[in-house]
């Protein structure tokens, strides 16, 4: 029964595969406000009305990789691509930061730019961001070699984000094309090695079946990712995927209300990439306990899923997130709230310095 599991997942007691799946496939509504309702409670009682917030720097669009799903692709000709300079990358954290955000997570494609003279350009950046502004970072630049995260960590960096997508390793091989399942998922261990908090994420409607998600729910948790998140894919034009029929957002937010209950302390995002600022109420309300992909108008900055939805409108800006929080009866966290979080959580440091 629904109700048992929920609460056997509530109460820290075992929960399998089985169970998990059988979570994921509810589709009564009644049921469904059941595993929503349940969310709340365990991420009200573990974080109060506090949501952190993350503002979202896709600083380079410039990507060597071809993954099948993505509008970035290095087959995507057509596209219009940018690159910023370390100097703007500076200053939009820094509005960030005075805008009240608690971290800025600096996202880019696999650009090779970035990554030569041993991905000096990267670390520099992340270490202009901490010395310059001061804000919580995250670093958000796709598959490194293991000896980069403790230099990416001394960089200044609080986070590294690298998502499997799927632990289905045959479909993660026909979407991330010529990229190594076993190296992407040793990213989070080594980065959590380095002292680094790690985030790890799956996508829906990739091709996965009910049990696939069920397993990468499970496997996310084995690893010990701090913050793991759903997205919903979001077919892009000019891609392989371009014609794919795209699920709403019932099995996101289904993924996004497990999650909670089985890991109460983790962070887990409401992404504003995905639906736009439409979809924040509804996440918050399964559970989501921070929200991601905050995008200043005017910037020309861009989403991953969503290149352009509700950004130059000012929909996905500060004020209006906050805004519609305050609605809800939730507020946004303080920085302070949002490094204590971090202190209390962040991987020791294994071996040397
Ligand atoms: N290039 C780096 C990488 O791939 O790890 C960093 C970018 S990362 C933020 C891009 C993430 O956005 C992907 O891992 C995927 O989860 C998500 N994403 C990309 N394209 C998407 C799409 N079309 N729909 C939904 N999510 C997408
Ligand atoms: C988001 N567009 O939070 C961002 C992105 C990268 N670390 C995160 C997928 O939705
Ligand atoms: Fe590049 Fe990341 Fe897009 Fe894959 S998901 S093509 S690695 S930007």
């Amino acid at each position: 029964m629904i109700a048992d599991i929920i609460d056997r997942a509530v109460n820290g007691r075992d929960v399998g595969v089985d169970d998990v799946q059988e979570l994921m496939s509810i589709s009564d509504p009644a049921e469904m406000e059941q595993l929503f309702s349940a969310a709340r409670e365990v991420r009200d009682r573990e974080f109060g009305r506090k949501i952190f917030t993350y503002g979202f720097v896709y600083f380079s669009t410039y990507c060597k990789n071809n993954c099948t799903f993505c509008y970035y692709r290095s087959s995507n000709h057509s596209i219009d691509r940018y690159r910023k300079s370390k100097e703007e990358i500076v200053q939009l954290a820094g509005g960030l930061k005075d805008a009240g955000i608690n971290l800025a997570d600096l996202t880019m494609g696999e650009d090779p730019r970035m990554y030569a003279d041993d991905y000096r350009g990267l670390l520099d950046i992340i270490s202009s961001v901490r010395d310059d502004v001061g804000i919580s970072i995250m670093a958000s630049p796709g598959a490194l070699p293991r000896e980069m995260f403790s230099k990416v960590r001394d960089a200044g960096a609080d986070w590294y984000a690298c998502y499997q997508e799927t632990y289905n390793r045959q479909l993660f091989e026909s979407l991330r094309l010529d990229q190594s399942f076993d190296d992407r998922r040793n990213q989070k261990t080594w980065a959590r090695e380095a002292g680094l908090l790690a985030e790890d994420g799956m996508m829906i409607g990739l091709g996965e079946d009910v049990t696939d998600r069920a397993e990468t729910i499970l496997e996310m948790g084995r690893l010990g990712c701090e913050q793991v998140r759903a997205m919903t894919f979001v077919p892009q034009e000019g891609t392989p995927m371009q014609f794919v029929t795209p699920y709403d957002s019932t099995e996101e937010l289904k993924a996004i209300a497990v999650m909670r209950i089985l890991y109460p302390d983790k962070l887990i995002p409401c992404s504003l990439d995905v639906e736009g600022i439409a979809g924040l109420k509804t996440r918050i309300a399964a559970g989501a306990n921070v929200i991601t992909s905050i995008v200043p108008p005017n910037q020309n900055l861009a989403g991953v899923a969503q290149h352009e939805l509700d950004i130059e409108n000012g929909n996905r800006s500060v004020e209006h997130v906050y805004e519609m929080l305050e609605e809800m009866g939730y507020r946004h966290a303080t920085s302070s709230e949002y490094v204590s979080f971090l202190d209390a959580h962040r991987p020791e440091r294994v071996g040397g310095e």
